[in-house]
């Protein structure tokens, strides 16, 4: 897991100096000479440890941890702030800015080594964490929290700029006799291959979750309806040719159902899923392995 450093510092002297020292230990530095800068290379980049100096011109070292702190609401930066203020209620004012440690110049850079390790072990977690907190176990797609979360945003965002928006559910056909002839651990090993195959249809911006059970549903952010559903019937079409070999040497396929709606004709996401719930309902009715809009 690599580690990306942000060093903000107005003396090119110590950046330059913590730098060279954080690379040689095998790290990736970005530099700042202000705190404004810094808070606008931490936004373009992911930041896993924030070095920064305390007086900067433009924005300091405190309103930037400040900033950080309110945007990182995972927690998943670590930021050491370095003063030469020896003052107590200075350093408590630096951690209620949001700082994670802290850091007395001039400094020891064998010290502020082991702060970063120490860092780096915080921010690691945080990250193994956060994935875990988005992530489907059995099938490694988003899972239906983080799915909801990214589409509340998406939609937020397609009304706001008028690109269209279009979500599928999907719905594996019955997959109650899949477990009954085959196995649960074969139906595993379907939902798994139909995810990772779905998966490799999503387009830049699209996100694919399982909603739960053999449900899955496909965002697709600016695509127009055409588009969308062409590449929803390529995923329909394509997944009745995948098979899964059991272990006793047999194979089987299956489909799936497939329940679209476009955000052009919701008020809301609510509206967006029960509407695409109600076509898959159609689609299920009128003989399965079929997309219905
Ligand atoms: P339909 O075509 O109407 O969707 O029929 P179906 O059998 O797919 O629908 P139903 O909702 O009756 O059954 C869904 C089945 O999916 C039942 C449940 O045991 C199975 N299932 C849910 N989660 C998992 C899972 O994680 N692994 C496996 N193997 N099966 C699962
Ligand atoms: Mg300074
Ligand atoms: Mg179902
Ligand atoms: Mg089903
Ligand atoms: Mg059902």
């Amino acid at each position: 897991m690599e580690t990306n450093i942000l060093v903000a510092d107005d003396s090119e002297f110590f950046r330059d100096l913590i730098r060279a020292d954080l690379e040689s230990n095998g790290y990736t530095v970005l530099l700042a000479a202000d705190g404004a800068q810094a808070l606008s290379i931490y936004r373009s980049h992911d930041i896993h440890l924030l070095i920064t100096d305390l007086e900067m011109p433009v924005m300091t070292g405190l309103e930037l941890c400040w900033h950080v702190r309110a945007e990182d609401d995972q927690h998943r930066t670590f930021t050491i702030l370095m003063t030469g203020d020896t003052e107590t209620a200075r350093r408590i004012e630096a951690f209620d800015s949001g700082a994670d440690e802290f850091l007395a110049k001039p400094i020891d850079l064998s010290m502020l080594r082991a702060r970063v390790r120490a860092g780096e072990r915080i921010s690691r977690m945080h990250r193994v964490m956060v994935e875990m907190l988005h992530t489907d176990y059995l099938t490694g797609v988003l899972n239906r929290r983080y799915f909801m979360e990214k589409l509340e945003q998406a939609y937020r965002a397609a009304k706001e700029t008028g690109s269209p928006m279009a979500v599928a559910m999907f719905d594996l056909d019955h997959f109650k006799t899949i477990n009954d002839t085959h196995g649960h651990s074969n139906g595993d090993v379907a939902l798994k291959r139909f995810a990772d195959h779905c998966a490799a249809h999503v387009p830049d911006g699209g996100f694919l979750g399982r909603l739960g059970g053999e449900e899955f549903c496909l965002c697709l952010p600016s695509d127009d309806l055409e588009g969308a559903l062409a590449r929803v019937e390529a995923i329909r079409r394509s997944t009745a040719e995948l098979t899964v070999e059991t272990g006793s040497g047999a194979s089987f396929g299956f489909t799936v159902s497939i329940g679209m709606c476009l955000d052009r004709d919701t008020v809301s996401v609510g509206d967006l899923m029960t509407q695409a719930d109600e076509a898959l309902y159609f689609a299920k009715r009128s003989g399965r392995n079929r997309t219905v809009l």
